[in-house]
């Protein structure tokens, strides 16, 4: 009898470190699928990546453009924003809050990109950008001009 439970222990323990090691896996956020390409097999197929948008209570249309083509990962480099009301409007004397990051790693801009100068016409500078990773980034703005306060956010995917 004592010669067949000897074997048993270190069966049985192999067995729950299997169950385990099962759990946790089950428990990982990320699809297997995922696993071939991490950042880019997580981003959203119907991701709005839209460089114009209207901001979430109407008040404003938003055009932002990277002043760098493509937008590089680790390299400084600044943005232009148009701000222009609903019906075309150039929005002038606006104050433009930004934030954003990498909604999948819960982490912001590696730099504090800022809005720096009006340079007219409803455009705007947003210095101090940069992206440390590939993926899918978000840029938040919180705009308020004259008695309107709205925000927006893009989508961008970097290869
Ligand atoms: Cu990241």
């Amino acid at each position: 009898m004592f010669r067949f439970r000897l074997p048993l222990i270190p069966i049985n323990f192999l067995l729950l470190v299997l169950l385990i090691s099962a759990c946790a896996a089950g428990e990982a956020d990320t699809p297997t699928p995922a696993m071939e390409g991490m950042a880019m097999a997580e981003v959203p197929e119907d991701l709005d990546t839209s460089t114009t948008r209207m901001t979430n209570q109407g008040a404003f249309q938003v055009s932002v453009s990277s002043n760098l083509n493509p937008p590089d990962i680790n390299e400084i480099h600044s943005w232009t924003i148009h701000l222009e009301t609903p019906d075309g409007q150039a929005v002038e004397n606006a104050q433009i809050a930004v934030d954003g990051g990498m909604p999948q790693h819960n982490h912001g801009f590696p730099t504090a990109p800022e809005v720096t100068e009006e340079l007219g016409g409803g455009d705007y500078l947003l210095e101090g950008v940069k992206f440390n990773m590939a993926g899918w980034w978000e840029l938040k703005l919180a705009i308020s001009a004259g008695d309107q306060t709205d925000d927006v956010t893009f989508n961008l995917v970097l290869p």
